[in-house]
């Protein structure tokens, strides 16, 4: 028998960067849940459209006019109401509802159907995806560039720690932190006048060079297995998109001078990739040359090379892209596809091709976690959510919470 959806609300609220953003409120069966959308700024070309033409004010009187429509109808499955809100859209790109406006929908209506039958989401999408539900790594922006950040930090957007030996979820939280304390009095020492800003993800954003930074994040980390005998991974998202330069057909390191071609720019990151014992490479390049990302992965194989903006959470480019050997691992971002079950597809297609789905934050969030709740249920090895923040540690400490509801020690590695 179907569930009832009874209502439909939607506010316009305020994300990490003072952005407005849509927050909606959904009922099934008496059980009431809220998710709200994140924003990207470093957004790839092919992810649906965010809001409708006139932003979230205008996303709020779409749910207010035309979802609220669809209160009454009786939902046959955990994300049935997707299908119906895809069909009352009617765009490729969900740019009459938007992705933003139909994710916090999506979201809010699983919740509260899983609600209803008693089910927190991340078990209800375990038990979809026959997946035992288990934690998983976070991976964490600790120092950040490029669209994230001012003028003068490195161009490349993340430099990322992940504790790959961790055996807690508390565990690998503490031991980032000890990271990141580590890398802000490394920070200190070699710039003397830098008081420690941080960009858009909370991370440190310094005055200083991509090789230079990367030095200290691999320092700190160092330090950190030293002392705390967990192995800290070291990765990047390059956000490659955003440092190649279309004009010179270059990318542009201006922080050290350096004004690279796609295969120069890789062999660059093969030399930070060896020097630095890389273990993740995020979009080293733009979205359209997929076969440099093949190049790089072919000389790096024990890296994971990581599609976002390259595949935008769409299954099929998922596994094109898996296919053809361009990644080892892709991110997810539910609002880049706009319903959890699309979502649940992109995982899956991860999954059976053999890939490392990287759940993700987006860099304006709000304390909504849950992302943390899909990556739990859809069997995500690894999750990207930032550290330091409010709206970073909400995803940290819902993982704490379920850690403590699934039983501890049940942490997923960074395994093909
Ligand atoms: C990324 C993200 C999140 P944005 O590139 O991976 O870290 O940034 O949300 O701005 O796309
Ligand atoms: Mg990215």
């Amino acid at each position: 028998m179907g569930k009832r959806l009874e209502r439909v609300a939607a506010r316009v609220v305020f994300d990490s960067r003072g952005d407005k953003t849509v927050e909606v409120e959904v009922t099934v069966e008496g059980h009431t849940a809220r998710a709200a959308a994140p924003s990207g700024k470093s957004r790839g070309k092919r992810e649906v459209v965010p809001f409708p033409e006139g932003g979230p004010e205008e996303a709020v009187r779409v749910v207010r006019d035309k979802v609220v429509r669809l209160s009454g109808v009786e939902l046959e499955g955990l994300v049935a109401f997707d299908r119906l809100l895809t069909d009352l859209d009617g765009t490729p790109n969900l740019s009459s509802i938007g992705g933003n406006t139909a994710i916090a929908l999506s979201v809010a209506c699983a919740t509260a159907y899983a609600a209803s039958e008693g089910k927190r989401l991340y078990e209800a999408l375990s038990e979809l995806v026959n997946e035992v539900p288990a934690l998983p790594l976070p991976l964490s922006n600790v120092l950040g560039g490029g669209a994230h950040a001012g003028p003068g930090a490195p161009e490349i957007q993340e430099f990322l720690l992940i504790p790959l030996g961790a055996k807690t979820m508390k565990q690998a939280v503490e031991v980032n932190v000890v990271a990141y304390r580590k890398l802000g009095r490394l920070l200190q020492r070699e710039l003397p006048d830098f008081p420690l800003g941080k960009g858009d993800e909370g991370g440190y954003a310094p005055p200083i060079g991509n090789r230079k930074a990367l030095e200290l994040v691999r320092a700190a980390a160092d330090e950190t297995s030293d002392e705390t005998g967990v192995e800290v991974g070291v990765g990047l998202d390059v956000a490659g998109s955003n440092v190649f330069d279309p004009r010179s057909n270059r990318y542009a390191l201006r922080s050290e001078g350096l004004y690279l071609t796609g295969p120069e720019f890789k062999e660059y990151l093969v030399d930070l990739a060896d020097e630095f014992k890389l273990v993740y490479i995020e979009d080293p390049f733009s979205e359209d040359s997929p076969e440099l990302y093949a190049d790089l992965q072919r000389d790096l194989r024990s890296v994971f090379v990581c599609g976002d903006d390259l595949v935008v959470t769409r299954a099929e480019l998922i596994e094109h892209q898996v296919g053809r050997g361009a990644i080892r691992a892709a991110i997810i971002k539910p609002n880049q596809v706009g319903t959890v079950s699309l979502t649940v597809d992109a995982v899956r297609a991860c999954t059976a091709h053999g890939a490392v789905a990287v759940a993700s934050h987006r860099s304006g969030e709000t304390t909504d976690a849950y992302i943390s709740q899909i990556a739990v249920g859809l069997g995500c090895k690894v999750i990207k959510c930032g550290l330091i923040g409010g709206e970073r540690v909400a995803k940290l400490n819902e993982l704490i919470r379920i850690e403590e509801e699934i039983g501890a020690g049940k942490i997923r590695r960074l395994t093909a």
